[in-house]
């Protein structure tokens, strides 16, 4: 029995169509910059939120219809609801999905039970990835839910819970293996802290590192070559998460010797959380070689916390496809919605039309990113505001022959700095508007 009968596959009908429940920019063969959409773009469905989000907030229960959910939360229940999750993937047309383990498998009253649900879980997930061709971009596991991780999981004072933590970890990485998946995810639920007056920072960041030299060296043992990935968060659940941003991650990836094993998977809210651009975070990642994946999903500026809503904005599509084309692409990572639909999208269908929404969006902002990058204009600009340093002077510095003695010499001859070029934001600001 179907649970979304009243939706067709969807299929790519151009700019002009207007049917709402079909694509009108991602059409996944077709080819921009040498690659088809679908090998830009590998769009993941997060199964957190698309198949487990009720709509619940704090001043209420969950909204969402979803009549193909039973009662309780068995396992029984758990395999329906990932048929259900294919045949969602299926006719969305979408080639990834990401999980925690606790979304796939209801948790046990034990280790070893949950463990069990899982591997029943995973059985059936593996055998329809099989039917289906679609292909899990990550695993992770959910270390943040359970009051047993009350003060953290790698960092909490408990080292009880550091232990379960492990195991937890061990077994989502057996089952992304199982399921060949293509990167693991650690984002610290509550791996950071609420007040200084109760905690060793130095000693929780430690514990944080030690915990993913374990992962990487367990991945290892078992021949788990995905790529391991670290998502930045600055706060939420606690006041201040230890993996903050793109550059306090790659800080911390490389002061404890992790730099071979972790990239980042940038989550655009929980960029302006941070008080940054998801641009900004891309690029600073880009730059780096620290560039992955990206949590697709955008966040309400007048509201302020992680509302993971879809993303519908050309404009931002854009400047994350510019830095990710710039940097080469994210394979093997991807674009996954890790976003909701709103309290008041409540039918089944709404999970149709947010998808399309932001798959729409990314396919535009490929299109227009790649045809800003055809011409060039943008790139030449910024080649030519650094001229300065591809000769005389600046090629001496940056080539590292320049000392503060022949700096000074130089400055004594010449007299002063003269202003070379403006910098033309609101020509380049127009600019961009004109492939809009
Ligand atoms: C939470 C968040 C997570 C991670 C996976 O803000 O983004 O869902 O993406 O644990
Ligand atoms: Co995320």
């Amino acid at each position: 029995m179907s649970a979304f009968p009243e939706v067709e596959k969807i299929v790519y009908e151009g700019p002009e169509s207007k049917n709402l429940l079909a694509f009108h920019h991602y059409n996944p063969d077709e080819v921009v910059e040498g690659k088809t959409m679908r090998e830009h773009l590998r769009f993941s469905v997060a199964y957190w939120h698309t198949m487990r989000g009720a709509g619940a907030d704090p001043f209420g229960v969950g909204t969402a219809i979803r009549p193909w959910e039973g009662e309780s939360d068995s396992v029984e229940n758990a395999l329906n609801r990932a048929r259900v999750a294919f045949e969602f993937m299926e006719k969305l047309g979408v080639d990834f999905y990401c999980f925690h383990d606790r979304d796939v498998a209801p948790e046990g009253a034990t280790l070893a039970e949950s463990n069990s649900n899982l591997d029943q879980v995973v059985a059936l997930l593996k055998e329809e990835q099989e039917r289906t061709g679609i292909k899990l971009l990550w695993g992770t596991a959910n270390l943040f839910s359970n009051p047993r991780y009350v003060h953290g999981a790698a960092t909490s004072c408990n080292a009880d819970a550091f232990a379960y933590a492990s195991a937890q970890v061990k077994k989502a990485i057996e089952v992304t293996k199982e399921l060949g998946g293509e990167n693991y995810v650690f984002w610290g639920g509550r791996e950071g802290y609420q007040n200084l007056y109760n905690t060793d920072l130095k000693r929780e960041v430690d514990h944080l590192a030690a915990f993913m030299h374990l992962a990487v060296g367990y991945a290892k043992e078992i021949g788990f070559d995905g790529q391991f990935l670290f998502e930045p968060k600055p706060k939420e659940p606690t006041k201040h998460q230890y993996d903050f941003d793109s550059a306090n991650c790659i800080n911390f990836i490389r002061s404890y010797g992790l730099e071979e094993h972790i990239k980042l998977n940038i989550e655009t809210n929980h960029a302006t959380l941070a008080g940054h651009t998801m641009e900004h975070e891309l690029e600073y990642a880009g730059s780096q070689g620290f560039l992955g994946s990206i949590d697709a999903n955008t966040g309400d500026l007048l509201l302020g916390w992680d509302t993971d809503q879809f993303p519908t904005d050309i404009y931002l599509t854009t400047r994350c496809m510019l830095s990710i084309l710039k940097y080469g692409g994210l394979v093997p990572g991807g674009i996954n919605f890790d976003a909701k639909v709103r309290r008041e999208s409540f039918e089944p269908v709404d999970l149709f039309h947010a998808h399309i929404g932001g798959m729409d969006a990314f396919a535009r902002g490929l299109k227009i990113a790649a045809a800003i990058r055809a011409e060039g204009i943008l790139d030449g600009f910024v080649t030519e505001r650094y001229s300065s340093w591809d000769s005389g002077i600046g090629a001496e510095i940056e080539g590292g022959e320049a000392s503060f003695a022949s700096l000074e010499q130089y400055m004594l001859e010449k007299g002063d700095v003269e202003p070379n070029v403006s910098g033309r934001q609101e020509m380049l600001e127009n600019l961009i508007n004109t492939y809009l």
